[in-house]
């Protein structure tokens, strides 16, 4: 037996269940990649608040690629679980907020028409870093882009993020409807602002108008979001079906904490998100910044250091003392100078509490799943701080080492000589380079400097910046992860 709307009374009573009558929500919300972050993270919120009685902002998901997501959730008109393990156990919820999956590739014109309709308020995304189609070093749109180059072509018949957001605007501005608000939730810098500079651009190549009407009345309020949740797996399917006595699809997993911290300028009204915990604040810049460099930051230090020393999972990388020091030293010493502390934020317990998120047994996290997509999360995770380290002549040994960490895993083979699975959009340039070089220190780390969508130009021409990461990747190619951890803390 499947989960659904047929099935959600037999459920178990431990089981929090929508806790509205479905029938009765209209939908307000586009939100583009349904994956698993948005459905653990966005969604529950919105769960709570539909669930508090404002029933106009019921979601329509949209998979910009494979259908997988509708595939399994129809079946389920929609509902799927959320399964938070922490170190009290598991406790399940059935989530009701998403109505609809459609899939963009194979419905482009129901995704425009669903966009453009007069109930849209909010068009909400998690697209990935990458999906944004920008250079990651400026935070510019890539104009060379496939994508982008094909939506330039094709503006009405877009397949990126950025182009469905154009064709959607310009369809409502010559209807005479509102724009919707664009709510970006990816762990971008400054994430309102760089999708609205990538928007606006990609517009005024066809409509130099409509360029002027998305700088001046589209609002793209900044937010921050918070919540690990890693992939699924067979082993939580399986789990989760025993749990509720029936069938689930398309659960997801994740942690107790939560945290959705958010500008709050929305142009035609919002949930009331607060319900579920969220933050309004006027400027989410303070907030961003501490959680893309302590969490993110020491996230992808331990993904590519914990992967070359031989860990499958963050939690397994985190019970090795010297990789655990490493990081507290990486956030203590040179992270956290770096912050701006948001008004009334503990940082020390916001550390201890990370790394207690870290530690967490009940995720499987996998280290080669954070360390996919690394050209378009060093940015704003490693090197932002690297940039303020080397402007106040501090140390940057640690920081630097993770981002050789980053290069040695990027040749695409491990310390064992075993070839690594590199996901990354930029992975064959990286991988071409890496070749070229060979896995000597002196030439990898200025060949993969030299990649400047990732480092700009300021960075490689700075030589304690060149040397600080040659020096970490030497150590590494010489005596690989774990011996180079023992000898840093
Ligand atoms: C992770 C994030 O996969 C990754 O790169 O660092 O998804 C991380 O788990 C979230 O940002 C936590 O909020």
């Amino acid at each position: 037996m499947r989960l659904g709307s047929q099935t959600l009374r037999r459920l178990p009573p431990g089981v929090t269940r929508p806790g509205f009558d479905r029938a009765a929500v209209a939908p307000g919300i586009v939100h583009l990649g349904i994956g698993a972050f948005h459905r653990a993270h966005q969604a529950v919120y919105t769960d709570r608040a539909l669930a508090a009685g404002d029933r106009a902002w019921g979601i329509v998901g949209v998979s910009l690629r494979a259908g997988e997501t509708r595939d399994a959730l129809a079946p389920q008109d929609g509902l799927y679980t959320v399964a938070v393990r922490g170190g009290g156990g598991e406790t399940l919820r059935v989530v009701g907020a998403i109505s609809t999956v459609l899939v963009a590739p194979e419905q482009p014109a129901t995704v425009l028409a669903s966009l453009s309709a007069a109930t849209t308020r909010i068009v909400s995304l998690t697209v990935t870093e990458k999906g944004y189609c920008h250079d990651p070093a400026t935070g510019s749109l890539n104009e060379d882009h496939p994508e982008i180059r094909h939506d330039l072509a094709n503006p009405a018949a877009p397949r990126s993020a950025p182009g469905y957001l154009v064709a959607a605007l310009a369809r409502r501005r010559a209807a005479g409807l509102a724009p919707f608000t664009v709510l970006c939730c990816d762990n971008l810098p400054a994430n309102g602002q760089t999708v609205r500079s990538v928007v606006r651009r990609l517009a005024a190549f066809s409509d130099p108008a409509l360029a002027g009407f998305i700088e001046q009345q589209v609002a793209f309020p900044s937010t921050m979001v918070d919540r690990i949740v890693p992939a699924t797996t067979e082993a939580d399917r399986a789990r989760i079906a025993e749990a509720l006595g029936v069938t689930d699809a398309w659960p997801v997993v994740t942690e107790p904490f939560s945290q959705w911290v958010i500008e709050d300028c929305f142009s035609m009204g919002r949930p009331d998100w607060g319900l579920a915990g969220a933050e309004f604040v006027a400027d989410v810049a303070p907030y961003e910044t501490m959680k893309l460099r302590l969490l993110n930051g020491a996230h992808s230090a331990i993904a590519y250091l914990g992967y070359l020393a031989g860990y499958a999972t963050v939690a397994e990388a985190m019970a090795d003392p010297a990789l655990a020091g490493y990081v507290e030293a990486l956030m203590d010493a040179e992270v956290t100078p770096t912050l701006t502390v948001p008004p009334g934020a503990d940082v020390a317990a916001y550390k201890r509490a990370l790394r207690e998120r870290f530690r967490n047994p009940g995720l499987q996290h996998r280290t080669w799943q954070i360390a996919m997509d690394g050209s378009q999360k060093l940015p704003q995770r490693l090197l932002g701080t690297l940039r303020d380290r080397l402007a106040a002549a501090a140390p940057i040994a640690r920081l630097a080492l993770a981002v050789a960490a980053w290069m040695r895993y990027v040749t695409g083979i491990d310390e064992h000589g075993r070839p690594i699975e590199v996901r990354d959009p930029l992975s064959a340039e990286l991988r071409r380079r890496a070749d070229a070089a060979g896995l000597v220190a002196s030439r990898l780390a200025p060949a993969l400097l030299a990649v400047e969508a990732v480092f700009g130009r300021d960075l490689p021409a700075d030589p304690r910046f060149r040397d600080a990461v040659a020096a970490a990747l030497d150590q590494l190619l010489r005596r690989g992860a774990k011996a180079t951890l023992r000898a840093t803390r």
